[in-house]
């Protein structure tokens, strides 16, 4: 494949984490290194588990497919492969390739001199399957708390664990995490919209600068941000985003056993109003 222009100048040798020289090279358009020969590896490892336990039947349909946990009491033991030792190892593989992934990442940014915002930024979602996966399966005392690998199998998990604790709305973590996705999207619209009313206008008309940007804001809602200070925000409601879901869920059983609505009874009783 053509270099593109620029390649030349950041294709360089360097910045390598593990293996030094080893794998310090590029394939196409997709740098290698240590961590994508491991992410490649449990990538490839954990899927092909993923269709042999499909084969074990009783379906190819996609959307039925299914990897489930041990059941219940197998505790945090190992199972027998067929009954939720493939969900087990296959774990192992995913959280092998996010971690390998969010690696490779941090060794592209060194190697370009950059700082770690991306592999940290990752690292947050991973939490949110770790604490899924893990924790909260360890802090329960059993696999079976994990949620199963399958496209419709993983909704029926999140719907049935939510009513565990009657009304899940009420759970006063789960609204954070949902406040923090839906300003999230405000601030990506409002951002992308800024962006692009700026800088592409119609023909025949200039290209805005920042200096547009600010006033826009400072017009609107009498202040804003900067332009810099917006990369801040977004990178921050979607970190919240993902910290606050995986906060929601590890106290869903280890903490808070009862329906989440029965939590705010201390607001009802507070003597000023009760
Ligand atoms: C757009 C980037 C691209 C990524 C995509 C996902 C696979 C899975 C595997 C058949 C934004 C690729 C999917 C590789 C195939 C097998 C075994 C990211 C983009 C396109 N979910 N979830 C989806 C995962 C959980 C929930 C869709 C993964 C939790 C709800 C897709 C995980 C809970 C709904 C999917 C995970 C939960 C979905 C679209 C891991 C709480 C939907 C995802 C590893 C977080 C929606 C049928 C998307 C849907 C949906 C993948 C975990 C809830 C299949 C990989 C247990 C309520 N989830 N999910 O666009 O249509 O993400 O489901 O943790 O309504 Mg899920
Ligand atoms: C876990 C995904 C990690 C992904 C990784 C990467 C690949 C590669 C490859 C494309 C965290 C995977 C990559 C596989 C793909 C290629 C090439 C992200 C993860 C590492 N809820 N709820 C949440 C809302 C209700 C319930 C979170 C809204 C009901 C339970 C979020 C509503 C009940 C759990 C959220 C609503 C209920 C949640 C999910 C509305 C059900 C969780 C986001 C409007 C009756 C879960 C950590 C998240 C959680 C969670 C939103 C309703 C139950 C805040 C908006 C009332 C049991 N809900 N929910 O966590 O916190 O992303 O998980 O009604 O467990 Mg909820
Ligand atoms: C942003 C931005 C900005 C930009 C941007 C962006 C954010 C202002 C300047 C970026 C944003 C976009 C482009 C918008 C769209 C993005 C999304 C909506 C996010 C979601 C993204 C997707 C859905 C795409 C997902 C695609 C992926 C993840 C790529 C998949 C890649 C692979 C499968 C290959 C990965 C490569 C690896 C791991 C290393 C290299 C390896 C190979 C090439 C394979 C060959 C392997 C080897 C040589 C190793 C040998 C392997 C071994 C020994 C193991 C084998 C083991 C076995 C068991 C077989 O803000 O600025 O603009 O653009």
């Amino acid at each position: 494949m053509a270099m593109l222009s620029f390649e030349r100048k950041y294709r360089v040798r360097g910045g390598t984490l593990l293996g030094g020289d080893l794998f310090d090279f590029w394939v196409g358009p997709f740098y290698v290194g240590f961590f994508g020969v491991t992410t490649i590896f449990f990538t490839a490892l954990g899927t092909a588990l993923i269709v042999y336990g499909a084969s074990l039947g009783p379906t190819w349909n996609i959307w039925q497919i299914s990897i489930n946990p041990p059941a219940e009491e197998i505790g945090l033991g190992f199972a027998p492969l067929k009954e939720g030792g493939l969900w087990q190892v296959i774990t192992i593989c995913a959280i092998g390739a996010f971690g390998s992934w969010a690696l490779r990442q941090a060794e592209i940014a060194r190697k370009l001199g950059m700082g770690m915002h991306v592999p940290w930024a990752f690292s947050f979602a991973i939490l949110a399957y770790v604490t899924l996966v893990v924790f909260r399966p360890v802090l329960m005392g059993a696999w079976s708390y994990g949620f199963p690998y399958g496209i419709f199998t993983h909704l029926d998990w999140v719907s049935a664990t939510g009513y565990a604790y009657g009304n899940f709305h009420y759970n006063p973590a789960h609204m954070i995490a949902i406040t923090f996705f839906f300003t999230n999207c405000l601030a990506l619209a409002l951002h992308g919209g800024l962006i692009l009313s700026a800088t592409n206008p119609k023909k025949g008309q200039a290209v805005k600068t920042a200096e547009h940007e600010n006033t826009y804001f400072r017009d609107t809602i009498g202040y804003s941000i900067g332009t810099l200070g917006i990369h801040r925000l977004g990178l921050f409601l979607a970190i919240s985003a993902s910290f606050w879901s995986a906060v929601c869920i590890i106290i869903s059983g280890p903490l808070w056993t009862e329906a989440w609505s029965e939590w705010w009874e201390w607001w009802r009783r507070i003597p000023v109003w009760s």
